[in-house]
């Protein structure tokens, strides 16, 4: 079997959480076949909202993604699987809602591109800077999923 060790960083964004859709955020990914590793609730700092988004500073919306995204809390978690980090931006859908096919998170939930409801990381190598930004080591929760053979 393929390795399922790739893993990839989601986070519901304020209003995803304040428009109550958490739990089917979370459903979707569980469904899928993808292994929850770590998840935890937060209101982030603007350091680490800036931090997060580093890549981004210049373009001319970088400061209110910033206040959005520190507007309230948000679910910041880690998931596991085989090509989770593609599988999971085609699960988002693309970064504007208006050009997100409907079955999508953001295609379903969501109607412009200053309130998309929920990040993804978008390859293995920010995937990794991501974890390691919003997780400590020990927050990685090490467990075999008894789905993992039918998967
Ligand atoms: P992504 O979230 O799909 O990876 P990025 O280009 O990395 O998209 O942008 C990060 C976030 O910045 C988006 O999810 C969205 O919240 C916000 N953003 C991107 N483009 C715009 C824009 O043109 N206006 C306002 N916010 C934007
Ligand atoms: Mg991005």
């Amino acid at each position: 079997m393929a390795s399922i060790s790739e893993r990839t960083f989601i986070a519901i964004k304020p209003d995803g959480v304040q428009r109550g859709l958490v739990g089917e955020i979370i459903k979707r990914f569980e469904q899928k076949g993808f292994k929850l590793v770590a998840m935890k609730f937060m209101h982030a700092s603007e350091d680490l909202l800036k931090e997060h988004y580093i890549e981004l500073k210049d373009r001319p919306f970088y400061a209110g993604l910033i206040k959005y995204m520190h507007s309230g809390p948000v679910v910041a978690m880690v998931w596991e699987g085989l090509n989770v980090v593609k599988t999971g931006r085609v699960m988002l859908g693309e970064t504007n809602p208006t050009d997100s096919k409907p079955g999508t998170i953001r295609g379903d939930f969501c109607v412009q591109v200053g309130r998309n409801i929920i990040h993804g990381s978008d390859s293995v190598e920010s995937a990794e800077t991501e974890i390691n930004l919003w997780f400590t080591p020990e927050e990685l929760v090490e467990y075999t999923s008894c789905a993992h053979q039918w998967i």
